[in-house]
């Protein structure tokens, strides 16, 4: 099997009450599964993806618009990171020394924090608000539609937030702004956003 679905890196209820047991049962066990499972379907042993990075598949199914590799395979690789992206006791403005270089350059943090919330509250339906290390080199808050990620258009992705509805329904219903400012200022994991820098 090409891709497999790892744990959740805390407990169900860990994130509570930002993001609820229900929300990641649903969300982690059912959708985030689904994707794997369609992964391997598609783009597993057999396929002409077989034995690439996950990485490297997300940008050759775009060049090829490969809608359901895209789709899928973008998620899996988009949701793997974003469990690891959220913390419990997370968030706040003291951020590795390395991202904070960054994050002054592209005018400091409530900017930041502002654009990377307005991304997500933008992406009309389903898709990903993220912060990118853009070809030139600076931080950039950007959005993708449904499955796809900046790896698709040659930028590095530190940060995402998943604005699909089954990441907030449950816990926020409507109230996307509402869940996109609680997540970034109660659950960012900003080490692995460092990580993620490489
Ligand atoms: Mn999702």
């Amino acid at each position: 099997m090409a891709f497999t679905l790892a744990p959740l890196p805390y407990a169900y209820d860990a994130l509570a009450p930002h993001m609820s047991k229900e929300t990641l049962e649903f969300h982690h066990d059912k959708h985030h599964m689904t994707y794997v499972t369609n992964g391997n379907n598609l783009a597993g042993d057999g396929s002409k993806y077989a034995g690439k990075t996950i990485e490297q598949i997300c940008v050759e199914a775009f060049g090829a618009k490969d809608a359901g590799v895209i789709n899928n395979v973008g998620q899996h690789y988009n949701h793997i990171h974003f469990w690891n992206w959220m913390k419990p006791n997370g968030g706040g403005k003291k951020v590795p020394a390395k991202l904070e270089k960054l994050i002054t350059e592209a005018g400091g943090f409530d900017k930041v924090r502002n654009d990377f919330v307005q991304a997500g509250v933008t992406q009309f339906g389903s898709g990903w608000c993220w912060l990118v290390i853009d070809k030139d080199g600076k931080l950039a808050a950007t959005k993708t539609a449904n499955g796809e990620n900046p790896l698709m258009y040659g930028q590095k992705p530190i940060l995402g937030c998943d604005v699909w509805e089954h990441s907030y329904y449950i816990d926020y219903r409507n109230l996307r702004p509402k869940y996109l400012e609680t997540w970034f200022d109660g659950l960012v994991n900003w080490e692995y956003v460092e990580k993620m820098m490489g």
